[in-house]
């Protein structure tokens, strides 16, 4: 007999939470009655606090991403949308041409989400990228990697990989 997968994901959510919770009810006993989510974010400072212009380098030093919208703002569980401009670190170019991946990943459970993040190029804005969706299916940290390749005409290429983390509630 096969096993609800929402059971699964609830089973192994509540598993998983207890070492950053310490599954510290005060001696209440409310928390385990009432069946209320418990808010994973809460008592976990690793996140990003989503701004407009909220900023960040790769880890390479070449490429800067920053925001410029997100939908919904802070960033939330389910599908989100997100645009941010991508430009050269240090010269300020935009980055006009490049091919991005952009994986969600959940470093806390070690899964992603079966949603792939479609990228798209605004048609108006120099430099600026629409990622959408970005689904973030489960509440919990996120950690979203931005791999880049800068499209160029010389033979060295340029590639960054830009991390933004976000919690986000049940
Ligand atoms: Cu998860």
């Amino acid at each position: 007999m096969a096993i609800p997968r929402s059971f699964l994901v609830s089973t192994l959510l509540a598993v998983s939470l207890c070492p950053a919770l310490a599954c510290d009810t005060g001696g209440d006993g409310g928390d385990s009655t009432t069946g209320m989510v418990e808010d994973p974010c809460a008592n976990d400072d690793r996140g990003d606090d989503y701004a407009v212009g909220l900023s960040r380098v790769g880890e390479q030093g070449n490429v800067r991403l920053t925001f410029v919208d997100a939908m919904p703002a802070p960033p939330r569980k389910g599908d989100n949308r997100w645009v941010l401009t991508a430009e050269l670190e240090g010269t300020g170019v935009a980055v006009q041409d490049a091919t991005f991946t952009v994986t969600p990943f959940m470093p806390d459970h070690g899964h992603g989400t079966p949603v792939p993040v479609e990228v798209s190029r605004a048609q108006d804005a120099a430099g600026t990228w629409i990622f959408d969706p970005v689904n973030l299916m489960m509440a919990g940290l996120w950690e979203i990697t931005f791999d880049v390749e800068v499209a160029s005409d010389t033979e060295t290429t340029v590639t960054d990989s830009v991390v933004f983390r976000f919690c986000v509630d049940p």
